[in-house]
């Protein structure tokens, strides 16, 4: 069990009457159609249940007794008289239906959709239930996504290195592309088709112009046709001084006539190459890359510009919305202010594609103030599923509660109600297209992502976006029966370990609404006291603010005047100190070391009693897990439990440097009770990390 499986490992069902109803009712399968995408679905089917029944199950040409059929009114002519034409008509072109019926004196399990993509998800869905061991006699399922565009962000560049990646090398080996196809790829694509995710950014959004030379675009259409059958749609990053670098113009002006005309012929040259392509997602006048801005032109000029090279194609531009440049406008504030202006000015093809929240995949943040804010404008969010923030692939940190946080904030944009989840899914503004990206926490490391729960994000990621009303519990639930074993005492104490993980990590790292004081560039490890960066912006004492009365950034209408950005309501909930709830205070408030919190203790109390707790509760997790010895594989339990140790000595790194830090500010003693930090500050600032990984 190294994990390279995944949670498709279709071990054979440990129970033995469930195996037997399962036995039963799977007899035979019954699919028709010649496409590569049948063909991905019949072999997923074949195997999954081979190795889940024990038994290899046949193929046959018409709908048998206690058998699953599986097909689309196209496929096989009793499908809409199975399920009701009614029924697929909810289905769209990606939903399906599994239903247990009786048709013409036989049992039988039904897997339909309206296209074969639709029908493989069904599969994976039917293979899912088996996996958690459900009871499959009464089944009548119907399951659309929600959201259109569910898509993973590669930040591989072309020479393998990923950046802020953990887990190993990109497993896109652009050397050996495009004759050598890796049997990565084809896993990859099984394991991102059995979550419902139908996108994949292949290359890093500090992107290189090379992408979009012939050589690359050949490789490209290499890997588009290994996704295919999957349905899953290549894209790629671009850099948008392209007609310079590679096309030997001088100029990258949008407005210019023959920078549109280069994007032009680029995007129908994509096409031949990649004819279902995807299209475009781009980072412009961000942290240095190039964009319109350059030429005194604003992001809808640019992502006008690319999108009407990609609309004959129906190709659609990400367009992202993390900007924020050296000035002395809190940073929080810059996306908001330059793009909120924009609403109502892109293309129909163009997303306006988001973080979670305003300053940068932190451990915890409020939502960002965009969502809601731009009601015109599809907004796609961007999630980090690699853990730039969050202890890299050494902590374990399950990433769902944090995705569901920000699903689940109430913008007030259409009055309450309006959470980020229906502005994503298009809902509140009724957009055509909706969209949800996870930066990619994937390499070639053997499990994936390094850690073996990183998995976890990967799943929960793809699963929200299918369904962003799933809650964390039934995604750890269902990744836990699927990866590791459905024995529920293992069930029950990793389930709770997942849900409280990311609550833990911010305890150690963040807590009350700290943010960015990770060490300079790298990320790695606490560095609260750093001032030597570029920008102000990219220090951590910029972003704290501790002084001897306080601690926190003011971003009420005092301060910076961030909360502003909001609906009333939202403002209503954050603006007094007093009320402020505890996880964002200082994300809003500078307050004093003697503040009340909700607790009845001191601001600085709090802050101690939240790094300790924090710590403490990793030791926590350590104990629960090493009492699940012997219930998983060896290998995968010893590799958890030397990666929680390292997770305790961090944490505790964290809680001491940071306690430490702030009393320089606070004077006020470490409450009694606390074991004292083994070192002095002096010692935690003087480490360094050139060599940390991912930057
Ligand atoms: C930050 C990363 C940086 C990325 C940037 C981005 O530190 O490496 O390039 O975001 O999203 O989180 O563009």
């Amino acid at each position: 069990e190294d994990g390279y499986r995944l949670w498709l490992r279709y071990d054979l069902v440990n129970d033995n009457a469930l195996l037997k109803q399962y036995r039963s009712s799977i007899q035979a399968i019954n699919i028709n159609g010649n496409t590569s995408t049948v063909a991905a679905l019949q072999k997923e089917l074949n195997t999954g249940l081979q190795g889940l029944l024990g038994e290899s199950i046949s193929n046959i040409s018409q709908p048998a007794n206690n058998s699953i059929v599986a097909g689309t009114p196209a496929t096989m002519k009793d499908i809409k008289a199975m399920v009701g034409a009614d029924a697929l008509n909810t289905c769209g072109s990606e939903g399906f239906i599994i239903k247990t019926v009786h048709f013409n004196n036989k049992n039988i399990i039904v897997i339909a959709g309206n296209t074969d993509v639709a029908v493989l998800y069904g599969g994976y869905h039917f293979l899912r239930l088996l996996q958690t061991h459900q009871h499959i006699q009464d089944l009548n399922i119907t399951s659309v996504p929600k959201v259109k565009l569910r898509v993973l962000d590669h930040w591989d560049n072309l020479n393998r290195t990923v950046e802020r990646g953990y887990a190993g090398i990109s497993i896109f080996d652009w050397q050996t592309l495009p004759d050598y196809l890796d049997k990565h790829y084809t896993d990859y694509a099984r394991a991102n088709a059995s979550i419902g995710i139908n996108g994949s950014v292949l290359n890093n959004v500090n992107a290189s112009a090379l992408i979009l030379t012939p050589a690359y675009l050949e490789k490209a259409a290499a890997l588009a046709n290994v996704f295919r059958p999957y349905g899953i749609k290549v894209y790629l990053s671009i850099k948008f001084s392209s007609p310079i670098e590679t096309g030997g113009l001088k100029t990258a002006d949008p407005l210019d006539k023959a920078v549109q005309e280069w994007w032009k012929k680029k995007a129908d040259t994509i096409y031949q190459y990649i004819p279902d392509f995807g299209g475009f997602l781009v980072k412009a006048n961000s942290e240095g890359q190039p964009g319109p801005q350059n030429y005194g032109r604003t992001h809808a000029d640019g992502a006008n510009m690319l999108a009407d090279a990609l609309t004959p194609h129906n190709g659609v531009v990400m367009w992202r919305a993390f900007v924020y440049s050296e000035s002395d406008e809190d940073r929080f504030k810059q996306a908001y202010n330059e793009f909120k202006p924009l609403d109502g000015k892109f293309r129909s093809n163009v997303l306006v594609q988001v973080k979670n929240g305003p300053i940068d995949f932190q451990p915890r943040e409020p939502f960002h103030p965009l969502f809601g804010a731009m009601p015109q404008t599809p907004l796609m969010l961007e999630f980090q599923l690699t853990q730039e923030y969050l202890g890299f692939a050494t902590h374990l940190v399950f990433l769902s509660t944090l995705f569901k946080e920000c699903l689940t904030a109430d913008t007030y944009e259409k009055g309450a109600g309006s959470t980020v989840a229906t502005i994503v899914d298009g809902s509140v503004e009724n957009h055509a297209l909706s969209g949800m990206a996870g930066v990619a926490n994937i390499g070639n490391s053997i499990n994936w992502t390094g850690h073996p729960f990183g998995q976890a994000n990967w799943y929960a990621f793809g699963r929200l976006a299918w369904n962003h009303e799933l809650n964390s519990a039934q995604i750890a639930d269902e990744w836990i029966q699927q990866t590791f074993t459905n024995n529920p005492a293992f069930l029950d104490t990793v389930k709770t370990m997942m849900l409280l993980s990311h609550e833990i990590l911010v305890d150690y790292m963040t807590p009350l609404g700290l943010h960015h004081i990770m060490g300079y560039g790298h990320h790695y490890g606490p560095a609260p006291w750093y001032d030597k960066g570029a920008r102000a912006d990219w220090n951590p004492v910029y972003f704290h603010r501790a002084d001897a009365m306080g601690i926190g950034f003011n971003r009420t209408a005092t301060g910076s005047n961030a909360l502003a950005q909001y609906a009333p309501e939202v403002q209503a909930m954050y603006k007094d100190s007093n009320t402020c709830p505890d996880k964002y205070l200082l994300w809003f408030h500078h307050v004093s070391w003697n503040h009340k919190m909700h607790s009845g203790r001191t601001l600085w109390e709090e802050l101690c009693y939240k790094y300790y707790t924090g710590a403490d509760s990793v030791s926590w997790m350590q104990h629960a897990w090493n009492n699940m010895k012997g219930k998983i594989d060896e290998e995968r339990f010893e590799h958890v439990k030397m990666l929680l140790a390292i997770q305790h000595k961090e944490a505790v790194w964290w809680r001491n440097a940071c306690v430490l830090y702030f009393q320089t500010f606070s004077h006020q003693p470490i409450p009694e009770g606390y074991e004292q930090p083994e070192h002095l500050l002096a010692y935690y600032e003087s480490l360094e990390f050139p060599f940390a990984p991912g930057h």
